[in-house]
């Protein structure tokens, strides 16, 4: 479903002058205290953005891929932690259910996803299973009505504060994607503990942690789409999706990077007059510029792609690859425009480059991309 171009337009002011207004200032209390404040999730909560890609049928905004770049885009104009505790509810905590579960389960948890009363987090990954995730070894075991869970899930955003866990999981021990399964997990059920929330490089504010399974007892139920191996492929699926959202706010930080390094140029003066004026500096300013461009042309062609229901994997990768290295090096040349003031926190920048390190790294190193994209494009030319 399409929003009319009037009601879109109306969402994405409001989401610029929420960006503007409310998250830019308070974007270094953010980063000093990794508390995203509660007047804060509230405004989110009241423009919709955890329901951005939720049925209207269960109270979300119901966008396509198309609409919902475009928001992305624009949350990438601050922080990208504010948008991490609504983007897991818009993509990863949400989509299996939406792509796989049961009616049942699209009515219990789907509404409340989509306000934000509920988090959810998508537990892949494991202290072994990183970029080869079908090498996962949590398992979980048939017992009467129940599933047994165990194991570890590493580096699982939001899970600290999250509800409900969407937890990939080994019904049976061979490596095929029909041995794994996925099961909709709540917390505080008795088995399922926390790790200590991670520190890290960047992102403060985004919560990561471990997710520990022992002999944790889920009903039966919990199967998503009540069906045993379709784990892995719903895995798979979601995340073309989200390389795609994060592809967009990669834009969006690489606009407001470019955006913050033009004004600190034509601010700036060495040699008497504003360092824009120097073509090195305009250098710097046109890469970035034409880098940007390119990506957000990418991501507009693969959103559309992907709402005219064509396979967008090979399109999601190169999006992916692209626009995560476009905007290091887009962070990287302005720290560099900014000069010694861009090492220095109190410039938005240094936090930035820290902060976008991550894109290359989750939802698919650039790595993962690249092979999946030559493998794509292989199988395409032999199937043309
Ligand atoms: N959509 C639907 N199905 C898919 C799919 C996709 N995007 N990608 C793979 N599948 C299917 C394949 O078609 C294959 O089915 P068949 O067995 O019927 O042929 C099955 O899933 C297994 O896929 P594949 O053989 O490609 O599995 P591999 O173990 O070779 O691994 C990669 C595939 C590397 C692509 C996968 O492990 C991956 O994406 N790794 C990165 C994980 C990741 O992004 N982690 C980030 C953490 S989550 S925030």
């Amino acid at each position: 479903m399409a929003l009319d171009a009037e009601t879109l337009n109306l969402l994405l002011d409001a989401v610029r002058r929420f960006v503007a207004e409310r998250l830019v200032p308070a974007e270094q209390a953010l980063a000093e205290t990794g508390t995203i404040p509660e007047s804060i999730v509230a405004g989110m909560r009241e423009l919709g953005l955890f329901g951005l890609s939720i049925d209207p049928a269960y109270g979300g905004l119901g966008l396509n891929m198309e609409e919902e770049v475009q928001v992305a885009m624009a949350l990438g104009h601050t922080s990208p932690a504010f948008r991490s505790l609504a983007g897991t509810n818009i993509g990863i905590g949400s989509q299996a259910i939406v792509l796989a579960g049961t009616d049942a389960q699209r009515a219990a948890y789907l509404p409340r996803l989509a306000t934000g009363e509920l988090i959810g987090s998508f537990a892949l990954t494991e202290p072994e299973a990183g970029s080869d995730a079908m090498s996962l070894r949590t398992s979980a075991r048939r017992e009467g009505d129940h599933y047994i869970l165990n194991g570890t899930k590493r580096f699982i955003t939001n899970a600290p504060v999250a509800g409900l866990f969407t937890v990939m999981a080994r019904t049976s021990p061979e490596r095929k994607a029909e041995a794994i399964s996925c099961f909709l997990v709540e917390a505080g059920i008795p088995g399922l503990t926390l790790g200590k929330p991670d520190k890290k490089m960047g992102q403060a504010g985004s919560l990561t942690c471990d997710v520990i399974f022992d002999n944790c007892r889920v009903p039966a139920d919990a199967l998503l789409g009540g069906q045993e191996g379709n784990g892995f492929r719903t895995a798979m699926r979601v995340l073309d999706k989200g390389r795609l959202h994060i592809s967009a706010l990669c834009v969006g930080i690489a606009q407001r990077l470019l955006g913050d390094a033009i004004r600190y140029a034509t601010e700036r003066k060495q040699f008497g007059k504003p360092i824009a004026d120097f073509q090195l500096i305009q250098a710097m300013i046109a890469d970035s510029q034409a880098e940007i461009y390119a990506a957000q042309s990418m991501v507009m062609d693969a959103a559309r792609k992907r709402d005219r229901g064509e396979n967008t994997t090979m399109e999601a990768a190169c999006c992916k690859l692209f626009a995560s290295e476009m905007v290091g090096r887009v962070a990287d040349r302005a720290v560099q425009i900014h000069g010694g003031a861009g090492y220095i926190s109190e410039y938005a920048v240094e936090r930035f480059y820290r902060d976008v390190r991550l894109f290359r790294i989750y939802e698919g190193t650039s790595q993962i991309q690249q092979l999946v994209i030559a493998r794509e494009a292989i199988k395409a030319e032999l199937n043309a």
